[in-house]
């Protein structure tokens, strides 16, 4: 399998986060797409090559062109007030007020940003930019009639909605590649989403929309981020209605329970009969994940490629979540390559 990756990543790189009242260290930090490179490098996977430079139109067919122009400039906008330091916001808007662009960035912020884990510095827009053109390299491989790609993307992006932002991630890259295959000419994409956190910014993508199904395993909203969203009665509305599957689970889950979930979600990918999946693969399920609570061994994340692979459908794997960092590599690698090694041949697009 062929993987996607660019050095820009780095860009997007702070010490500290705010944790639980405190700033901690940094837990979505450049180490983790190096360790992933690092272990793919040595695992014969396959080549790891640059991305293309993609424009912004594939971005907002996702995203509003107001949220995507303000990542843009937001960092020029925020130093020219405040100085070279990286820009939180501290204001939010409430319920029942209207959209209305104000003259200042840190409230411009607050309109777009959800929480403080996204903060922006000098090098966002070219490192969520870079992460982008990965995520969109991997289709065209796809498109072009490979049958799988790695587009390790970072920051990653499945938690940013179509006119917000947040959770480490400040474009959806998964949400950009999955409506690239529609644009150029598949009528059905899936997105399975396995990181541990619901893919809220990509279930508010394409809530509405019936050729993207949307399947979500992740933390039960009730008690982990992005909380208020990912229920299991939320399944899409007007077009879309029936086209989006919560799968939330609790604290502690382990691979049996976890397994099963994957298998409800696989089943329904395969009725919707998509010519390509995108699968926002987060590998914070990991029993030692720092930030999360669910109980996955290294050698699950083999089982979860095998059963992915079983699907026999065009696969772009998009990285998204993963904390703990000496784990990293040999959790992708081992999903990596247990879907390759099982995979049915002849599973190029079909459109
Ligand atoms: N109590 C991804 O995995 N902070 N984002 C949560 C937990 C934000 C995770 C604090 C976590 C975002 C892509
Ligand atoms: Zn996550």
């Amino acid at each position: 399998m062929i993987t996607i990756y660019a050095e820009d990543h780095a860009a997007q790189s702070v010490e500290t986060e705010f944790y639980r009242g405190q700033w901690v260290e940094a837990f979505e930090t450049p180490l983790r797409a190096e360790r992933i490179r690092a272990a793919i490098e040595q695992s014969g996977l396959g080549p790891i090559v640059p991305p293309r430079a993609f424009g912004a139109d594939a971005i907002t067919a996702v995203h509003d062109p107001d949220m995507v122009r303000f990542l843009e400039i937001a960092w020029d906008a925020w130093t020219r007030e405040f100085g070279p330091t990286p820009a939180y916001p501290n204001v939010w808007p409430p319920r029942r007020t209207r959209q209305i662009a104000t003259a200042r960035p840190g409230a411009e912020l607050g309109r777009y940003v959800v929480d403080m884990s996204s903060p922006i510095l000098a090098g966002t827009w070219t490192a969520a930019r870079a992460a982008v053109d990965c995520a969109l390299t991997g289709a065209q491989h796809i498109m072009d009639g490979e049958a799988s790609a790695f587009a390790l993307c970072r920051p990653p992006g499945h938690h940013a909605g179509r006119d917000y932002f947040g959770g480490y991630c400040f474009l959806n890259n998964a949400a950009i590649a999955a409506q690239s295959f529609l644009t150029q000419g598949a009528q059905r994409v899936a997105v399975l989403d396995i990181d541990y956190h619901h893919g809220n910014g990509t279930q508010d993508i394409f809530y509405e929309r019936a050729e993207v199904l949307t399947a979500s395993i992740h933390a039960d909203p009730r008690q982990d981020y992005p909380y208020y969203i990912g229920f299991a009665d939320e399944t899409g509305e007007a077009a879309g209605a029936g086209t989006n599957l919560n799968l939330p689970l609790p604290w502690g889950t382990g691979t049996e329970r976890w397994l099963e979930a994957l298998d409800t979600a696989l089943a329904r990918i395969g009725q919707f009969l998509p010519h390509a999946v995108v699968v926002s693969l987060g590998v914070d399920t990991f029993k030692g994940d720092p930030i999360s609570r669910f109980e996955l061994a290294s050698a699950d994340y083999i089982e979860i490629g095998r059963r992915i692979a079983a699907l026999g459908l065009p696969t772009l794997f998009v990285m998204e979540g993963g904390y703990a960092t000496d784990a990293l590599g040999v959790n992708v690698v081992n999903l990596l390559s247990g879907f390759d090694q099982s995979r049915p041949p002849s599973a190029a697009v079909r459109i």
